[in-house]
């Protein structure tokens, strides 16, 4: 007798049980007899839920507090209030949104509080006509959205350390969120003011205390980037830079100026303290690399991760998360022996360009120790170093804490999870 395509899918495909993403296509079917968990045969008792009517409406919606565990985690850099980051649980979440109130934070001088009744947006340097927008002006224009992700250039840079920091996935990986922005497409303004042609360059300035400053290339300011108002929906949050902020879409967090208040063009970079001294990688040569703009391709998985354990042997679903500041994700590898063999997963719709994609894979854990990871490839070719690799092109690790991570940052490499007898997962190096 012939298999079925649901039966054949059973059978692994790479190295330790590693199963074929078709297992999720087929619906489920091939797994019935296979449960990923065991269902009681008795009806539960009526539960206390329906005996009363439940609490009333409410104006601003709230989560279940039964999910208070769930949070950000916070870095405040010593002796300063509000600088530092917080980092997006990305271990609790599943799909593709961060919600903003678990969008990762990174402040060089607190959040500021913004009336946007008195916040100005300023456009001036070589164009015709510099223009002051209040945030009513600018909410009248033609807006966009779209669901992109946001990362900090300093993502990961745990990976870069000599030993393998035991920390969840989203305390490796979780200085990156993503959202659905929705703003003015810069173009639209830059068109009202006329550049003139030695504009080749902006200025974008923010209105903390850090007067966060960044050089953004004509270029992308013509081609993707909007003045963002809104956040999943609604306005944007005051850690993401109410009531304005600069999005570039797939470019460095750092980039990304929030309370924008002023867009200067310039014909050069400035060379704010911002991009020469800090945002840019030291090498060991003693070069620097700068103006290193898009996020590069990137995966992990996000459940089994860290901190977790895997009750018994079985049936598990791997899930993940891939990006790429360089458009779609292409495919994402997943490896269950330590990166000898590898087999495709599954991608879940919508894949969009710059945003964050989930990526699922079927696998029978025997119970024996394992070494899981991802490896993603996006629409432009590139494809997710090792971590050796990195070294090789970086120099060796310089164990330098998280918060210094400047010349280590855009570190994309493979990262691995081990899992014990017992399940217990930690980080390792391979
Ligand atoms: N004005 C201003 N803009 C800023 C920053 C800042 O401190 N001030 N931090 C930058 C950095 S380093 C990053 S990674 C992102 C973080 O954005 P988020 O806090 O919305 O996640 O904002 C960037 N824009
Ligand atoms: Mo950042």
């Amino acid at each position: 007798m012939t298999k079925s395509r649901e039966q054949g899918a059973l059978e692994p495909v790479a190295g330790n049980g590693l199963l074929h993403r078709r297992l999720f296509l087929a619906g489920g079917a091939a797994l019935a007899g296979t449960t990923f968990l065991t269902a009681k045969a008795a009806p539960p008792d009526l539960p206390e839920s329906m005996k009363a009517p439940g609490v009333g409406l409410r104006a601003y919606g709230e989560r279940s507090a039964h999910e208070a565990a769930v949070h950000r985690a916070v870095g405040a850099t010593p002796g300063t209030t509000g600088t530092g980051s917080s980092r997006t649980p990305l271990e609790s979440l599943e799909g593709i949104i961060t919600p903003s109130s678990l969008h990762f934070e990174r402040h060089h001088s607190g959040v500021p509080d913004i009336d946007p009744a008195q916040h100005q947006l300023l456009i001036h340097g070589l164009v015709e006509r510099p223009l002051i927008f209040s945030m009513d002006a600018l909410a009248r224009y033609p807006m966009v959205s779209h669901i992109q992700f946001l990362e900090c250039s300093g993502n990961s840079a745990g990976n870069n350390t000599a030993e393998a920091p035991q920390q969840t996935a989203g305390g490796m990986h979780g200085l990156a969120s993503c959202s659905d922005w929705a703003g003015v497409p810069l173009s639209v303004l830059l068109q009202e003011a006329g550049v003139k042609p030695e504009g080749k360059w902006l200025l974008a300035e923010g209105a903390d205390a850090a007067a966060m400053s960044r050089s953004v290339p004509m270029a992308k300011a013509l081609d993707d980037a909007i003045l963002a108002l809104y956040q999943n929906g609604e306005r944007l949050r005051p850690e993401q830079g109410y009531p304005v902020r600069l999005f570039l879409p797939g470019y460095e967090g750092n980039m990304n100026v929030k309370w924008l208040r002023r867009l200067k063009l310039t014909d050069a970079p400035v060379m704010a303290i911002n991009e020469s001294r800090q945002y840019t990688l030291l090498m060991d040569d003693g070069k620097a690399w700068r103006f290193y703009y898009p996020q590069e391709i990137k995966s992990f998985i996000t459940r089994p991760s860290p901190g977790m354990k895997m009750p018994s042997p079985g049936y598990y679903q791997i899930s993940g998360i891939a990006y790429s500041g360089h458009g779609r994700v292409a495919k994402v590898d997943v490896s269950a022996d330590g990166g000898k063999s590898w087999a495709q997963a599954a991608l879940q719709a919508p894949v969009l360009p710059k945003a964050l994609t989930r990526f699922r894979m079927p696998w029978a854990w025997s119970g024996q120790p394992a070494v899981i990871m991802s490896r993603a490839t996006d629409e432009a070719g590139n494809v997710q170093p090792t971590r050796a690799q990195l070294i090789k092109e970086r120099g060796e690790p310089r164990g330098t804490p998280l918060v210094t991570a400047f010349p280590m940052g855009h570190v994309n490499c493979i990262c691995s999870w081990g899992i014990d007898a017992q399940g217990a997962v930690s980080h390792v190096y391979v």
